[in-house]
């Protein structure tokens, strides 16, 4: 029998479409869906507008965790309009106040060997538990409820060996760090990356679910840790026992490329302004001062975490001239630290203690101060992306931020004691709704629609011919933070004609009303980019709101995986240049055509752009599904 790693053992059996040893795409069936509220309103409507009587799949829950500040009426229509929709379809609701939907989901519903896709791209951290959980647009996980696959490129797998143990003040975000400084945030489009060797079961789940979290950040379509010793015992402390399967590697495996990791020889890092991958060590940052400490997110507020932050602060107080603030991954999390007495000593220290939600991760809570340095434990510091642009955003451990709010400087952790993995951990799960209804809804619900609540746009089918304008020129690495901004302008998430206002803010502000006129003057627009275009998150707002403004096309040197296939569900045809070098010869305002756009997607994806008199060869490989969906106009116009 074949030998088979974790990956393959896990896709094989939910394979629905496709030939991994032949075909570039292969289609997999979806076990659970999980939604978050800033992706989840679009994902609700295009479900509803897909006439299913409810959900299809075995497990679908819609948490609400980050859109939770309510200035205004706005976040608020939303979650009414959720929870209507969750009772209505048979989908779990997870109240405002309950957590972070990725620390939630692997406490409560995560189990090992099935396949869970989220609209959210950190959905990877169920990778902890073995699952394969990917993270993609809100459309491709409202097909996924109406029990449809989901379409993933036939994965290469790579093979992250972990040996030895970590050190005293190291941890995990230090081995993803790590990991990151070898790959880089681009280049690695249809990869998944495996953890295995001897390291692992030296890692407990909470451990390794920050590592597969943060994953999301090289861009590859998710990573897995094998399910163990290790995953039973967390499975069993949290009251689910029997969701636990043995998914490991058999012996003789094979994988498409190696990486080894020593994690006896890591050392604090961090990731350096304004990207994941720059990594520097903190040792070269010593005494350097620090204005802001922010612990918490989807990476790093398990109660392991926040427990060894607060053995770390336990009987000190933080430097007078900084600030802190403490988001715990969920509610089982803070009443384990209540119940322990860290959360008295985090208060003592001088720590805010916020509400369990994405808040500072995202720009929409305890922005810094202009210019000022901030050491954070989640996972992403796109410059603005904290709410001030001028802010150096750093990313740390849990570790490293605890020792840095006592000196004011960034200071490595000599050691924190090791937080034992809970035997029991607390079980609340009163504020999950609809749970008895699952799956099969109350029909006859009705949808409650504030004015928040706007319609979906639809595509139209692509044109013989476009002629349009470079409505923007942007560089490389450009991320759905830049393109569709988060923040303040969050609340704007379910109301796609107010939000396209925003649509690169932070490049172009006039982006919008150059879209606007020249739709009135009938040209197409085209956005021309550099490498690794559409970083980050999963937010189809990034192509359903170009769309909205009439973007019919992208150039770009590269483009990343979920982006991509966000582009190709809003029928934006996805196209880079076949010479890298002739992204200099097109510049914003420029007039340009591509004749015979359609037969170019219908045929071989290639095409040529004139610029005045200049001709530049670009290219789109797309599977017969995707060159479908394009055609329509998108998966909604196709459906
Ligand atoms: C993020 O971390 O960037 C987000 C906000 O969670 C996004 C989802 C979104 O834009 O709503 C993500 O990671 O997909
Ligand atoms: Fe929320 Fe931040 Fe995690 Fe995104 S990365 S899900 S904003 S905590």
């Amino acid at each position: 029998m074949k030998k088979m790693n974790v990956v393959q053992k896990i896709l094989s059996k939910h394979l629905v479409e496709g030939d991994p040893a032949v075909d570039s795409e292969i289609g997999i069936r979806i076990d659970q869906t999980l939604t978050q509220d800033a992706t989840g309103t679009m994902a609700y409507l295009q479900f509803e507008s897909m006439g299913v009587k409810h959900v299809k799949n075995d497990l679908a829950v819609s948490y609400v965790d980050h859109n939770t500040v309510q200035i205004g009426f706005e976040n608020a229509d939303d979650h009414d309009f959720l929870a209507s929709i969750a009772k209505k379809y048979g989908i779990v609701y997870s109240k405002a106040g309950n957590g972070i939907c990725h620390q939630l989901h692997l406490e409560r519903f995560g189990k090992p060997g099935t396949t869970l896709l989220g609209s959210d791209s950190h959905t990877p951290t169920g990778g902890g538990i073995g699952q394969i959980a990917i993270g993609a647009g809100g459309i491709d996980i409202a097909v996924a409820m109406a029990g449809g696959a989901f379409h993933i490129p036939t994965p290469k797998v790579r093979a992250i060996v972990l040996k030895g143990k970590l050190r005293k003040g190291v941890s995990a975000k230090d081995v993803i760090l790590k990991v990151l400084e070898k790959f880089g945030t681009k280049g690695n489009v249809g990869w998944i990356f495996e953890y295995t060797g001897p390291g692992v079961a030296t890692l407990d789940v909470p451990s390794r679910a920050t590592i597969t979290n943060m994953g999301a950040e090289l861009g590859v379509t998710t990573s897995v840790f094998p399910s163990d010793r290790v995953t039973k015992q967390f499975l069993a402390a949290q009251g689910r026992g029997k969701d636990f399967t043995e998914i490991v590697a058999d012996k003789g495996a094979t994988y498409d490329d190696t990486f080894v990791v020593d994690l006896a020889k890591l050392e604090p890092l961090a990731a350096a302004p304004h990207s994941p991958g720059n990594i520097v060590t903190v040792k070269s940052m010593k005494g350097t001062k620090v204005n802001q400490i922010m612990i918490g997110s989807c990476t790093n507020s398990s109660y392991r975490d926040i427990r060894t932050v607060a053995q770390i602060l336990k009987g000190k107080h933080v430097a007078e001239d900084v600030e802190v603030g403490i988001a715990c991954g969920s509610r089982q999390v803070v009443n384990m630290l209540a119940a322990d007495g860290s959360l008295a000593i985090l208060i003592k220290a001088g720590c805010r203690i916020l509400e369990n939600a994405c808040g500072f991760c995202i720009g929409a809570h305890m922005s810094p101060s202009t210019n000022a340095v901030s050491l954070r434990t989640n996972n992403r510091n796109f410059e603005g992306r904290s709410g001030t642009k001028s802010a150096q955003v750093y990313l740390v451990s849990p570790e490293t931020a605890a020792a840095s709010a006592l000196t004011g400087t960034f200071s490595a952790c000599a050691g924190a004691k090791a937080v034992p993995a809970p035997k029991k951990f607390p079980i609340d799960d009163e504020m999950f709704l609809y749970r008895k209804t699952a799956g099969r809804g109350v029909p006859g619900t009705k949808i409650v629609r504030g004015p928040n609540i706007a319609t979906v746009p639809k595509g139209v089918p692509l044109a013989k011919d476009l002629k349009g304008a470079c409505a923007i020129k942007v560089g490389d690495k450009i991320t759905t933070d830049h393109i569709m901004p988060a923040g303040a302008r969050l609340k704007f998430r379910s109301n796609v004609p107010q939000y396209a206002k925003f649509v690169f803010e932070p490049c172009d502000p006039k982006f919008h009303d150059i879209c606007m006129a020249n739709k009135e003057k009938g040209l197409a627009n085209v956005i021309v980019a550099g490498e690794s275009y559409g970083q980050g998150s999963s937010r189809e707002h990034a192509a359903l709101c170009p769309m909205y403004l009439g973007v019919k096309a992208v150039v770009a040197k590269s483009i990343e995986r979920i982006h991509r296939a966000n582009l190709i569900n809003f029928g934006i045809v996805p196209f880079t240049f076949v010479n890298a070098k002739d992204y200099d010869l097109v510049k914003a305002g420029d007039v340009l055509t591509i004749d015979g756009i359609r037969k170019a997607v219908e045929a071989d994806g290639t095409a040529t752009l004139k610029v005045g008199s200049k001709s530049i060869a670009v290219k789109t490989s797309l599977s017969d599904r995707e060159k479908h969906l394009i055609l329509c106009g998108g998966l909604l116009a196709s459906l």
